[in-house]
C-alpha cells in the first residue's frame, strides 16, 4: 500500500511538472509612467514561455506586439503605456492547457530636481572597488550563489568580503579627504566561478550583487552619500556580460551575442595611441577583452 501511495504521488508530481510554468525573469523589473517614449519592451524568460499567447488585463496598457525567438524560453512584449497610470497590471499567458498571470508594476516617474547633477573638472573623484574597500556586513560574505567562489583575503583572485555597508560606514573618510564624488567599480550581480570580485562579469543587469548588499544597500548608501554632499557615479558595462549570464547559458537566438572566434583580447590598450603599434597587437586587442561582446538587445534602463 505504501508503494502504491508513493507511485501515485510520483505520477502526480510528473503530471504536475509537465504543466508547471515558471517565469524566471522579466526585464526590466518595473518601469515608470510619464516617460517621453511611451513604448516599453519587456523580455520574458521562462521554460517554454513561447508556447503561450500573452494578453494584457488593463485597458490603459496596450500590447502592440509580441515576438518569440529561436529559443522557446524567451518572449519579447511591446507595450504602449502612454495612457497608463502608476500601479500594477497583469500580463496573462494562455495556451490550450494552461493560463496564468504575471503582475507588472509601473511606478510614478519622479520629476527632475536639482539634486541630480553630473560631475565636472572641479570634482575630486575617488574610485572604489567595493569588494576590497571595507567589510561592513560579514553576514553577506559567503552566501549561496549559483557558482562556486572563495572568500579569502589572502588570495588575490578570491572575494575579500567588502560591501556597500562598508562604504556607507566610511563616507566621512572621503569627505575628510576632500573627495566630492565616489565612483564604484560595477556592482551588478557577478554570479561567476571564482566570484569575480572586480564586477566586470555581470550576470544580471537589474540586481546589485547580494554579496555587496543588494539593491537596498545600494540605494541606502547613495542616499547617505548625498546627505554628506557626495555624488555617486554608477559604473555599468553594456558591451559585455559574464559567461554565466542567461543569454550565454541559454541564448535567445544563435546570433544574439557575438563571440570572438578563439582568442581573448590582449589588453594592449596602447595600440589606440601608438602610431607604431603592430598589426598583430591591434588585431588581437580589437577582438576585445572578453569573448562575449556587442549584446544585440539594447538595455533601456537602469533599475536604480
Ligand atoms: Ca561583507
Amino acid at each position: 500500500m505504501k508503494k502504491l501511495t508513493l507511485l501515485i504521488a510520483a505520477c502526480v508530481t510528473i503530471i504536475g511538472s509537465s504543466y508547471a510554468q515558471n517565469i524566471d525573469r522579466v526585464e526590466p523589473l518595473f518601469w515608470w509612467t510619464g516617460m517621453k517614449n511611451p513604448e516599453l519592451q519587456l523580455m520574458i524568460y521562462g521554460e517554454n514561455i513561447a508556447k503561450y499567447r500573452p494578453s494584457i488585463s488593463s485597458e490603459d496598457v496596450v500590447m502592440k506586439s509580441y515576438v518569440t525567438l529561436e529559443s522557446s524560453n524567451y518572449m519579447l512584449i511591446y507595450l504602449d503605456i502612454s495612457k497608463a497610470q502608476p500601479g500594477t497590471f497583469d500580463i496573462v499567458f494562455q495556451n490550450e492547457d494552461k493560463k496564468f498571470t504575471y503582475s507588472y508594476e509601473l511606478k510614478q516617474r519622479k520629476a527632475s530636481t536639482n539634486d541630480i547633477q553630473g560631475y565636472d573638472s572641479s570634482d575630486v573623484l575617488y574610485l572604489v572597488m567595493p569588494d576590497r574597500f571595507a567589510n561592513g556586513d560579514p553576514s553577506n560574505d559567503q552566501i549561496k550563489m549559483g557558482a562556486e567562489y572563495q572568500v579569502d583575503r589572502s588570495k588575490f583572485g578570491a572575494r575579500h568580503g567588502g560591501d556597500l555597508k562598508g562604504i556607507e560606514d566610511h563616507l566621512d573618510y572621503f569627505v575628510d579627504l576632500g573627495v566630492t564624488a565616489i565612483w564604484l567599480n560595477p556592482v551588478l550581480e557577478n554570479d561567476a566561478r571564482g566570484g569575480s570580485y572586480h564586477g566586470y562579469f555581470a550576470t544580471d543587469m537589474y540586481h546589485v550583487d547580494r554579496r555587496l548588499g543588494g539593491n537596498e544597500d545600494y540605494c541606502r548608501m547613495i542616499q547617505k552619500a548625498h546627505d554628506k554632499g557626495l555624488r555617486v557615479v554608477m559604473d555599468i558595462i553594456f558591451n559585455h556580460i559574464g559567461g554565466n549570464h542567461p543569454w550565454v547559458l541559454d541564448p535567445p537566438a544563435k546570433d544574439w551575442i557575438n563571440k570572438s572566434p578563439s582568442r581573448r583580447g590582449n589588453h594592449q590598450k596602447t595600440i589606440f595611441y601608438d602610431n607604431y603599434a603592430s598589426k598583430y597587437d591591434s588585431d588581437v586587442m580589437n577582438i576585445q577583452v572578453f569573448r562575449w561582446i556587442s549584446i544585440r538587445q539594447i538595455l533601456t534602463s537602469l533599475v536604480i
